[in-house]
Parts: C-alpha cells; sequence; structure tokens
C-alpha cells in the first residue's frame, strides 16, 4: 500500500516536471506580453510606462513600496511574481549572494554603452562587471528646510555649519519642533544617516556603535513630530513641516511643487557640509521572475537617452545616462543638488553591501527609536 502511494506520488511529480518543462520551454520562445515591475513609490515618469507598453504592447502592471525592508520580504518570500523590482545596491548585492537574483544577459542591454563609466565601476564595488542590477537613479539622504519658517523659529540662534544638526542636535531640533520635524520611516534610511553623523562606519558591527546611535537618537526623539518616508513633501510644500529628513530628490520635488501653491514655500533641499548619504536605486530581476525577455525589453528602453533623461526631469534625481545629459533640462542638469559636484560626491558616504547582522541591528535600534522607548 505505502509502495504504491510513493510510486503515485513519483509518477505525478515527473508528469508535473514534464509539464512545467514543456510551459518554460514555450516561454522561452514566446512570451506571454506582460512585465510586472515593483518600485518605490513616486517613482516614475507620467509617460514611462504607457510610452513603453505603446511601443512594445507589452502590459505593465505596476506596484509600489515605501521601504527596501518591504521589498526585502517579499523576495524573501519568493514566488514575488515580478520580474523587475528596484532595489538599493548594498539590499541588491545580498539578495544576489543569497541566490534571490537573476544575472543579467547583457547580449539583450545593448543600451548598457550609455551608463557613466566612472559610475558603472563605482557600483561594480558592489556588483562586479555589473553583472546583476542596471542603474535607475541615483541621489542622497540628507535634510530639507522650509527657509523661512526655520529662520523665524531660531531667532536668534544661527544656522549650524552642518544641516544634519537641525535633526539629529537636540539643541536644534528642541527648537523646531513648533514648525514641525520629521524623519523618514525606515531603519536602512534613518540608522545609515545617523551612523553617519557621528562619524561612525556605516557597516560597523560594533554593539558600542548602534548604542551610540540610540542615545543620539532618544535625545532627539520628543522632537520628532513625523516619521514617513512619504508624508514628508506634502507637509513641507503646505508648511506644516519646516526641517525632514528625505531623499534628496523628494526634496527637490518638494521646493519645485511649494512654488506652485498659492501660499508659497520657499523649500531648499541642503548639501550637509559633512554630506549626504549616496544610494543607488538599481533594477534587477528576482531569481524566478516569469518574465526575463521582457525584463530585459524593459530595462534596455529605460537606458535609452530620453527616456532615462525624462525620468530625470520629473523626479530630480540624477541618472548615469551619459548621451541622456544633453535632454535634462539645464537648471536641472546644472542643479548641483541633484548632480552634485565631484568633491561634494567625494564627501558622501555611500550605503555598502547590506548583511543580516546589520539588519537586525538597524532594525532594533530604529525601533526603539519610534516606539521613543
Ligand atoms: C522616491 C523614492 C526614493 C528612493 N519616493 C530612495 N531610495
Amino acid at each position: 500500500m505505502e509502495l504504491i502511494k510513493k510510486i503515485k506520488t513519483m509518477l505525478a511529480v515527473t508528469a508535473f516536471g514534464i509539464v512545467f518543462f514543456t510551459a518554460s520551454a514555450v516561454n522561452a520562445q514566446q512570451e506571454e506580453k506582460v512585465l510586472n515591475f515593483y518600485n518605490w513609490s513616486d517613482y516614475i515618469a507620467p509617460d514611462t510606462i504607457a510610452n513603453f507598453e505603446k511601443e512594445t504592447g507589452i502590459k505593465v502592471n505596476y506596484d509600489v513600496f515605501d521601504s527596501s525592508e518591504i521589498l526585502h520580504a517579499k523576495l524573501m518570500a519568493g514566488r514575488t511574481g515580478y520580474d523587475v523590482v528596484m532595489s538599493s545596491s548594498g539590499w541588491a548585492r545580498m539578495q544576489a549572494d543569497g541566490g534571490l537574483l537573476r544575472p543579467l544577459d547583457k547580449s539583450l542591454l545593448p543600451n548598457l554603452k550609455n551608463l557613466d563609466p566612472l559610475l558603472q565601476s563605482q557600483i561594480a564595488k558592489v556588483d562586479p562587471d555589473n553583472k546583476f542590477m542596471v542603474t535607475w537613479l541615483w541621489g542622497y539622504i540628507t535634510v530639507g528646510i522650509n527657509v523661512d519658517l526655520v529662520k523665524r523659529t531660531l531667532g536668534s540662534t544661527p544656522m549650524p555649519d552642518d544641516a544634519w544638526d537641525l535633526i539629529f542636535n537636540p539643541s536644534y531640533a528642541a527648537k523646531l519642533k513648533s514648525c514641525g520635524v520629521s524623519f523618514l520611516d525606515s531603519p536602512s534610511e534613518v540608522i545609515p544617516a545617523a551612523l553617519h553623523y557621528l562619524h561612525l562606519p556605516l557597516n560597523t558591527t560594533k554593539q558600542a556603535d548602534y548604542d551610540a546611535v540610540s542615545t543620539m537618537l532618544a535625545a532627539v526623539r520628543p522632537y520628532v513630530t513625523l516619521i514617513s518616508s512619504t508624508g514628508y513633501m506634502s507637509n513641507l510644500e503646505d508648511g506644516s513641516l519646516c526641517v525632514s529628513m528625505g531623499w534628496s530628490g523628494d526634496l527637490n520635488r518638494a521646493q519645485r511643487q511649494a512654488t506652485m501653491m498659492v501660499n508659497k514655500q520657499n523649500i531648499k533641499p541642503l548639501m550637509p557640509k559633512s554630506g549626504g548619504v549616496m544610494f543607488f536605486d538599481t533594477m534587477v530581476i528576482p531569481k524566478d521572475a516569469p518574465h526575463v525577455k521582457n525584463a530585459h525589453i524593459f530595462m534596455n528602453y529605460i537606458m535609452r537617452p530620453e527616456v532615462h533623461a525624462a525620468l530625470t526631469n520629473k523626479l530630480l534625481y540624477a541618472n548615469p545616462n551619459l548621451p541622456g545629459r544633453k535632454f535634462v533640462t539645464p537648471s536641472i542638469a546644472n542643479n548641483p543638488t541633484i548632480f552634485p559636484s565631484e568633491a561634494e560626491i567625494l564627501a558622501m558616504d555611500v550605503q555598502g553591501k547590506v548583511s543580516p547582522f546589520l539588519l537586525r541591528m538597524g532594525s532594533r535600534t530604529f525601533t526603539k527609536f519610534k516606539s521613543g522607548l
């Protein structure tokens, strides 16, 4: 009886194997005209997908997330159904090491030639040979302010030498609480910025360093009025926030949008003297992506000079596309908070490889900060 059951199971497994094999062989030749794309929220131009669909006939299912932690949890669980996901380079490294990603087929990506060799060599430090990642946009974590509100609220206190002091130094944060102080809402944004401020290495594994971060964050926690990765832009624009930790492009967008409001607010993204915390957001293909060919067609489309430039023009983050530079609106290409100078780039810390250990330390420290305990 047991034996018959076993044989039956074996037959079923083999049958499933044959069906599966046939299905994927067909897929390789003629892929269904679908692409499932998982991106950061507020991180695409209005016509990026529409133009791609019109040209290729590939229907894009678009889905968004607000933190690297959410994306990572999905990839770990597997079978996401996504073909392209947007992973910051340090996370993508850990995901590639964990076998969660599929190497690129560069023969399907001729437009890789458009990417700045200097930036490609920077990325190659986490992705040797640029095997898994194609850069979408890059930017840095920094501080943005409502110039008039901050000036009025600080009164006779002068602006600090280093912009990070506005949110990490309790003597400034305590004053600014009355006009609103906000932080990003994830360990992987707040902890690296805090380590950077304390001049500690972003990849530290020392408990004492995390204790120092905890102590510093606890001192400013009473003055933080908002912890959100999505709400700060509109709150800066309508004047309900005067200082915010945020991503360079989002802060620049808040500035642009604020000038269009009836009640104009003067928003300014700052470049901290000690540097921002730089990130590269890269398109990667999950190991079990169902539409691998379409994923490559999409990535190659993004690397067209006009398409990459349109992302920058809308989102105000830098792109790595050299021939695309001439399609970037001059005031954007010349804005040093969008395309920082070499010296400013060199002053920045770069988010390096993430590891399960760093995640655990970061998440513990952040939870403590967020709950205010
Ligand atoms: C835009 C998301 C920025 C991505 N809202 C930060 N890595």
